[in-house]
């Protein structure tokens, strides 16, 4: 990926191959305008017309016509890249596309890298790096919650949200300082208490706000995690209505990490069975074992599943530890082979009773799935730089509540301040841009 070359006029095909009723050939660049008129016939020449105007005409080649097209004029800076472009729309037929682009690389245009319409935008500061993401998140989404929350990030959202923490870290800061100025007063850490809490809800209603982003991107991440034999497999058969894993009565079957998918409307759900966690003799096994455990880390939640019939025991209370750091709702399965559920020690939220087996009480688990997934509420997409900073935004926000005196606060406040104030273009380095702007389609 070229990163500079500013000066050079890049084209690329807008739309996908195939056939269509209309195509879009995009040209952006310097020289645009008149590397354009060398094949573009119409009632006046493209570099004549202001910005923002559609001229009707013919694509040549000599004496040859390839095309009646109509080109759209756009004049910098009043254009998506920043600079002088020309979108042709043409007849959709894969050849003629392949033709004008053929043509307009002749004329001295180079075919445009994945994303360098989007990443010139960038360069020339219109975009920032999320702005960029919401880019790629709108063509990505599969919902249309998703196309929206996109939409709002494209608007700058997350960073002008960035932007208001900033602030008020910034101001808590200085009225700390001004205090420690005036040693001889004794005021208490606790004054600022209240502001130090209301910074931290904010942050964790922005946490909460990405992971709405990604179930309505990419689908919410649960997995089933319970010892061996519970009856996950069947669970996560029932719940996809699919004999999708393998179920017997043998303890450690399942082996690899199996996936499926439930849709609902406004959010889907990527739902994962794996081995049960367990102490595992073999090799395989271990591996097993060590597979689901990753993937109960990088969950979004978690369904704990229990055995009503063997009741509470001592490991099951390791599984309940997961739910210390993430949210996920406990599950007594097998309950169609007791007489009477068993107790659950100290845990936040009501277990669901159910039995997969016989497919008895499945929609209230699936109605917790679907809130979590479906959740209303604001949306964000954060890149993985913006999650991360504001992950430690929460850490150095907890630190400073927990320190013993403001000059401290004030310590651990002024790190804060590097985590969200660092602009996007400082904190990426080159690599990182080439990442992002590789995942983009050519042509945006
Ligand atoms: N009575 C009853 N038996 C069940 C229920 N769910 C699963 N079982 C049985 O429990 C045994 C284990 O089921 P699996 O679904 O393979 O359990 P698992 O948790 O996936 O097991 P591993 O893959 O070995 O970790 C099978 O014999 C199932 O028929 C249930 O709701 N009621
Ligand atoms: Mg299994």
């Amino acid at each position: 990926m070229i990163l500079e070359h500013l000066q050079d006029v890049i084209v690329a095909p807008s739309t996908p191959v195939g056939r269509s009723a209309i195509a879009v050939v995009r040209v952006s660049g310097p020289q645009a305008l008149r590397m354009c008129d060398q094949i573009f016939q119409g009632r006046k020449r493209l570099s004549e017309v202001g910005g923002h105007q559609l001229l009707n005409g013919f694509i040549v080649r000599g004496e040859d016509v390839v095309d009646e097209v109509v080109a759209a004029v756009y004049r910098s800076p009043h254009s998506y890249t920043t600079e002088d472009i020309v979108e042709f729309s043409l007849h959709g037929n894969p050849l003629i596309v392949e033709r004008v682009t053929d043509l307009l690389i002749s004329a001295g245009a180079r075919l445009a890298e994945p994303g360098e319409f989007t990443q010139r935008a960038y360069l020339h500061g219109r975009l920032d790096v999320t702005q960029t993401e919401a880019v790629l998140a709108t063509i990505e989404s599969r919902t249309m919650k998703g196309v929206k929350a996109a939409m709002a990030q494209l608007q700058g959202d997350l960073t002008k949200e960035l932007g208001d923490l900033t602030g008020k870290v910034r101001s808590l800061v200085t009225f700390i300082e001004a205090q420690l100025e005036f040693p001889e007063e004794d005021i208490p850490t606790s004054s600022v208490d209240p502001v130090l809490e209301e910074l931290i809800a904010d942050v964790e209603r922005l946490e909460q706000a990405f992971r709405r982003g990604r179930s309505q991107r990419k689908g919410l991440t649960i997995v089933l995690a319970g010892r061996p034999n519970v009856g996950k497999s069947t669970l996560f058969n029932a719940l996809l209505e699919e004999e999708r894993s393998i179920v017997t009565s043998v303890p450690g079957t399942t082996r690899d990490l199996l996936t499926g998918t439930l849709r609902f409307p406004g959010g889907q759900v990527r739902l994962f069975d794996g081995a049960g966690i367990g102490i595992a003799e073999s090799l395989p096994d271990q591996i097993a074992v060590k597979r689901t455990i990753g993937a109960a880390n990088r969950a979004d939640f978690l369904v704990i599943v229990l055995d009503a019939t063997s009741g509470f025991v001592p490991a099951d209370a390791e599984l309940l530890k997961l739910l210390r750091t993430k949210p996920g709702v406990v599950v007594w399965n097998k309950v169609d082979a007791v007489s009477e559920i068993p107790k659950l020690p100290n845990v936040a939220g009501e277990p669901i009773s159910l039995s997969a087996l016989k497919k008895t009480n499945l929609s209230r688990l699936l109605d917790r799935i679907k809130e979590e997934a479906c959740s209303q509420g604001e949306t964000f997409f954060a890149n993985r730089f913006q999650k991360e900073r504001i992950r430690n935004l929460a850490v150095y926000l907890k630190a400073a509540l927990d320190a013993q005196y403001l000059d401290m606060r004030a310590k651990e406040l002024r790190e804060t301040l590097t985590f969200v104030a660092t602009p996007d273009r400082q904190a990426l380095n080159r690599h990182i841009l080439e990442e992002i702007f590789s995942r983009f389609c050519v042509g945006k």
